[in-house]
């Protein structure tokens, strides 16, 4: 039988009169055990006793998922040792089945990734405009990155053409941040409602399932050449923008333009900006192709290396602000348009703080795999704006999870754990890991004394922003500043360097003379023509068609943002890698001195030699990090060389690094290497010198500005 509640204090005895619901507040319920550590414990046994060198902090015994020890993991239960295997094995069966569904659905787009910890300093230039605590003055707050590529599946190679994933999930005291971007700042599309259709045209064909991770092929030049408004993100795709040199140099957008809102309600407009300290640097183009067999996980170990080695990448977060007037537009450019940029000359990037990244994930499955990023995780200050891909974005994320993490309860594992105390109402479902106390999981409610209460601006709560909604009719329509499907092609064009102008004409035959149709690649030569006619001429001429004539006039239009070019300046060398080639006629103590040179510049020395091991001279030793077997010159950013090898090999390692514009230092018999490969040793970008460290110091220079462009042949 069960008693009626005892009457609540005040009111008369039962519950024949309505019960008010309280008005203050209890203390509210702790967190919730799993959300309390940022980080899991899972104890399977005791880590004690670990032999020397054990890389994981594996207990001592193996047990079963139940925790019983096993005596054996090798043999299935057999009916005699020759004998089939028993139904009753459970450790046969509990093994194996846990194993055939260890993989759960790729992302839909984005499959391929790598990411890493960090720490996010903000230095309160952004107090002004925003509430958020975390943007305020020597705020520190916990980050996860995940960069990827696009198109490809899991397995597929890091360096193809691509535009990047710049993801960064920010565990504020005030709740998670997820600033959901790429390195390219404009899109696609404008709307997201097309996102379905450009994937399905990127992706592999669906008859064959190729070409895999490319946007070389004929659907994607078939739709991009019909729905011109992704003009200027396949131009920055075309660009080196589409192959960097590496994860720690890229710039990250989050592309739309977000609202923020300071302590007096007060909002303004901004456009978010990651700025690498170490520059923005790409491959050449044959550079990727090659890594793409050499090394297809280029990116993920060079970003797993640096900070495994102390070179701890670090971005500047910056914003463009504007004023946020009912238009939503700045200079004639609609904010709401994600095919759009704001060039920094019109609105600098002001810097509100700096992210470094410091720690490798421990397990890339439960990490990197898991994640679960979306643009509607916000924090107080910071808002949505109407742009439309935005929105649409705001459905998506969420809904992906379902399938791909296996139900609502994603939030809960670890990676994706707020670290804000959780004091939500969601109950149940798949995969459901809190063991929530209480019985009134609703409001409003009077059996857990009202709460949880509801909060105020006082109590840092994230507020909608009340902003106007322009007044119209339910419609299918963009606005018409959104029909401008070329300027801001033309103006990034026309802001590259000749090298780099050279690039995207290169970038476009190529993947144009992928294509099979006639008509797709005279299709896409009009869209040339309309960015610009020289770019157009260069690409027709390389495949053999006519040029066409623009159809749109380019009257007016800003010509040049000198932000946007990648070329001219000089950046730190920190984590490149410098081979240096040696074979056992090298002067080791010389080489032991290129070494350490080397290092002290923050660089990493990787010694190239004809064997294993060793290089052996005198009283000096130097090991050996490569040889002429698995050395390939993609791999390094510039080349010294020790010795002449008589090794075709080293022949290949010398040319390719010349072609590919990158610096080669030689001394001693080094210098003959070059000879081997046909380098003028009074070439651009040759140092040659008697003594390894003026040759490293000459080579260090060149390096900080990436390469040498003058010994570009394309
Ligand atoms: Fe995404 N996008 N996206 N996207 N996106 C996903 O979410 C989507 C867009 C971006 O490392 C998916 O969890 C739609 C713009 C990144 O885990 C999915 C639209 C920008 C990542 C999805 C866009 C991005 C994703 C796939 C058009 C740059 C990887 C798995 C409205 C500002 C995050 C997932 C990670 C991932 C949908 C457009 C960036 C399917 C519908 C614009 C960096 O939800």
């Amino acid at each position: 039988m069960f008693e009626k509640n005892p009457p609540v204090p005040g009111s008369p005895a039962g519950f024949e009169v309505p019960v008010e619901e309280p008005t203050t507040p209890t203390d509210p319920p702790p967190a919730k055990p799993d959300q309390r550590e940022p980080v899991p414990v899972t104890a399977t046994g005791t880590p004690e006793d670990l032999p020397d060198g054990a890389r994981g902090p594996q207990g001592r015994f193996l047990t079963t998922a139940q925790g019983a020890r096993l005596t054996d993991t090798d043999h299935s239960l057999k009916a005699g040792r020759r004998g089939p295997t028993l139904l009753q094995d459970h450790h046969f069966r509990e093994k194996i089945t846990h194993f055939d569904h260890e993989r759960i659905p790729e992302r839909a787009v984005h499959a391929r990734g790598a990411a890493a910890h960090g720490v996010f300093r903000a230095n309160g230039a952004a107090s002004k405009i925003t509430r958020a605590g975390f943007l305020q003055k020597g705020s520190e707050t916990r980050v996860f990155v995940r960069f990827s590529t696009v198109l490809g599946s899991r397995g597929s190679a890091d360096t193809v053409r691509d535009t990047r994933g710049f993801a960064t999930k920010f565990y504020t005291d005030e709740g998670t941040f997820d600033l959901v971007g790429n390195n390219i700042p404009v899109f696609f599309i404008q709307d997201a409602i097309k996102f379905p259709d450009i994937v399905h045209a990127a992706k592999p064909h669906p008859d064959r399932e190729i070409p895999q991770a490319q946007s070389a092929h004929d659907t994607f030049w078939d739709f991009v050449s019909l729905h011109t408004e992704a003009t200027a993100h396949t131009l920055w795709n075309m660009s080196d923008r589409g192959i960097p040199r590496s994860y720690r140099m890229m710039e990250g957008f989050g592309v739309h333009t977000f609202r923020l809102v300071n302590s007096d309600g007060e909002t303004s407009l901004v456009k978010f900006h990651w700025k690498p300290r170490l520059g923005v640097h790409s491959l050449v183009w044959e550079e990727a192709q090659l890594l793409g067999g050499i090394d297809p996980d280029f990116h993920r170990r060079d970003l797993a290396d640096a900070i495994e080695s102390g070179a701890y990448p670090e971005w500047d977060l910056g914003v463009q602000v504007f004023p946020d007037t009912p238009e939503q537009t700045f200079e004639g450019i609609d904010l709401l348009d994600p095919t759009k940029i704001v060039p920094e000359e019109l609105a600098p990037v002001q810097v509100i703080g700096t992210m470094q990244l410091n720690a490798n994930p421990t397990n890339f499955f439960a990490e990197t795999e898991q994640v679960a990023f979306h643009p509607g995780h916000l924090v107080p200050g910071i808002d949505v704006t109407d742009d439309p891909l935005l929105q649409g974005r705001l459905f998506s994320y969420l809904d992906t999870q379902l399938s791909r993490l296996g139900g609502p309860n994603f939030g809960q594992l670890p990676i994706n754990r707020p670290h804000a105390p959780v004091n939500d109402m969601l109950r149940d479902g798949m995969h459901q890991t809190g063991v929530h106390p209480g019985a009134a999981p609703y409001r409003p409610n009077t059996l857990g004394a009202g709460c949880p209460f509801l909060a105020g601006v006082e109590d840092a709560a994230f507020i909608d922003v009340p902003a106007p909604i322009a007044a119209g009719v339910k419609e299918r329509e963009a606005p018409s500043t959104f029909d401008d499907h070329f300027s801001q092609a033309r103006l990034f064009y026309r802001s590259l360097s000749e090298i780099e102008k050279k690039h995207v004409a290169n970038a476009y035959t190529f993947e144009l003379g992928k294509c099979f149709e006639q008509a797709i690649k005279e299709r896409q030569l009009q869209v040339l023509a309309n960015i610009d006619a020289g770019l157009c001429a260069t690409v027709a001429a390389g495949l053999g068609l006519p040029a066409p004539e623009p159809t749109v006039s380019t009257d007016g239009e800003p010509l040049h943002s000198e932000a946007l070019s990648q070329v001219g300046a000089t950046w730190p060398v920190e984590g490149r890698m410098i081979g240096i080639v040696a074979d056992d006629s090298a002067d080791v103590a010389e080489v032991a001195k290129a070494v350490a040179a080397v290092a002290a510049a923050k660089a990493v020395p990787l010694v190239i030699g004809p064997h294993g091991g060793k290089l052996d001279g005198g009283r000096k030793e130097v090991p050996i990090s490569r040889t002429f077997d698995t050395a390939r010159s993609v791999e390094y950013d510039a080349l010294l060389l020790a010795s002449a090898p008589a090794d075709p090999r080293v022949r290949i390692l010398v040319d390719e690094t010349f072609r590919h514009c990158k610096a080669i230092g030689t001394w001693g018999t080094g210098t003959e290497a070059l000879e081997h490969a046909a380098v003028h040793p009074e070439a651009p970008g040759v140092v040659t010198a008697d003594d390894p460290e003026a040759v490293v110091t000459g080579i260090i220079e060149l390096l900080g500005a990436h390469r040498v462009w003058e010994r570009s042949q394309a």
